[in-house]
């Protein structure tokens, strides 16, 4: 028998009933931004452990940029206008933005 196991693939008919679009918010690398304050950012606005959030920041040291996490439009937006005023705030080049996860 045919039965529907929530393929997440069947699109529901009733358009209320979609996922929202979500969005990567990426951390990107600096020459200037010292590394403790990278992992304070992680720790601070995307509740990373010490581990997790030293793990992200040696990805972007390393690689140029990072996912920090997958959010709502909205939500990924707010957190990446919050990194990015706390980082000039405190004098920082450290730069955030959002980008489409699929
Ligand atoms: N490249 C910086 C340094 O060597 C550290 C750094 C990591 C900066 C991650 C920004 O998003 C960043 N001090």
């Amino acid at each position: 028998e045919e039965e529907d196991e929530g393929d997440l693939s069947v699109k529901p008919a009733d358009p209320e009933l979609e996922e929202p679009p979500r969005y990567k918010v990426v951390l990107h690398n600096d020459d200037y931004t010292p590394m403790e304050f990278v992992v304070e950012v992680l720790q601070t606005f995307f509740h990373m452990d010490n581990e997790k959030a030293v793990q992200i920041m040696l990805a972007v040291h390393t690689q140029g940029k990072a996912t920090c996490g997958i959010f709502t439009r909205d939500i990924a937006e707010t957190k990446s206008h919050l990194v990015n005023e706390y980082a000039r705030e405190c004098q920082h080049p450290l730069l955030c933005d959002i980008d489409r996860a699929d």
